[in-house]
């Protein structure tokens, strides 16, 4: 949902429940901005502002996926915080993206890296999986006071990158996804209203970005925003270790669209150099 949208309405109930006589309207604090005014420098750090606590989730306790870890700030006296799940790919497990659980997390998300049911299933599987992990970390007993749930979004790599797309046209109330190097044999996807950041490498030859990744991005007409950035000189695997550059950009899209942060909006437009000696090779914004 458009977080305007809420703020809009929520102005005009005050108006009638009080009775108050329209006014110029004061530009109202966001109520989900959470941590310090970013910089280069944050969005670029191993860990964030806050400090972070880890919970398992074993295959046996977990419902509608392979179990998984949570990441999430220690603080409760900051208010509550978004909710994201990330999904490995193909044959991979829960290690491979493991690296974002405690990055992202410590920049003030809840967050659920996850292991899938088999590591065979396919994007459209690996999108139920996604939101079935959203669900449990939200009814879970640890953190469930510390998340907003009103504010979801979802990660995954290759496959996992894949079934983000499809949990989002699934879920239209996801307020963003991020693929990291995504695969799915689906080309179009003008069902998806989240916002949507396409994460590409340009010498990806199981994924290539012509045949994945760019097309996703150009048919993402319905996003309420959407990107793609390329990494350049970067392998289908390259999400599977520490990467800043895909720190950097998924976290600052991330607190544009799941904590509507607008202070985030100068690392997404203009974006990226796409110079000679710039990390991304291409980007676009739509
Ligand atoms: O999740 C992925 O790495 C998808 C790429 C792949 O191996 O597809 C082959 C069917
Ligand atoms: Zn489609």
């Amino acid at each position: 949902m458009k977080l305007t949208r809420l703020i809009a309405v929520s102005f005009a109930s005050v108006a009638l429940t009080t009775g108050l006589s329209v006014q110029p309207v004061v530009a109202a604090d966001n109520p989900y901005e959470r941590g310090p005014d970013p910089t280069e420098a944050s969005i670029e750090a191993t860990r964030g502002h806050y400090s972070v606590s880890s919970k398992t989730i074993s295959s046996l306790r977990a419902r509608g996926f392979g179990g998984g870890t949570i990441y999430y700030p220690n603080t409760t006296s900051d208010g509550t915080f978004g909710v994201v799940a990330i999904s490995p790919g193909f044959t991979a497990s829960q290690s491979t993206i493991q690296w974002l659980g405690p990055r992202i997390a410590s920049q003030g998300f809840v967050v659920i890296t996850i292991d899938t049911n088999t590591r065979l299933d396919q994007p459209d599987s690996r999108g139920r999986q996604l939101l079935a992990a959203l669900d449990q970390t939200i009814s879970d007993s640890t953190v469930a006071s510390r998340i907003d749930a009103s504010r979801q979004a979802v990660m995954g790599h290759s496959m996992g990158g894949g079934g983000t797309l499809e949990a989002a046209k699934s879920r239209r109330s996801l307020e963003a996804t991020i693929g990291l190097t995504p695969w799915n044999l689906d080309k179009t996807w003008p069902e998806v209203e989240a916002a949507s950041l396409v994460i590409g490498a340009e010498n990806d030859s199981i994924a290539p970005v012509a045949t994945h990744s760019i097309p996703f991005y150009n048919t993402l007409t319905n996003a309420e925003r959407r990107a793609y950035l390329e990494l350049r000189n970067a392998t289908h695997f390259a999400p599977n270790v520490s990467n800043t550059t895909i720190a950097k950009y998924s976290i600052a899209w991330l607190k544009r669209y799941v904590d509507n942060d607008t202070r985030y909006e100068q690392f997404i437009a203009p974006g990226p150099s796409t110079g000679l000696l710039s990390p991304v090779s291409d980007y676009r914004l739509g």
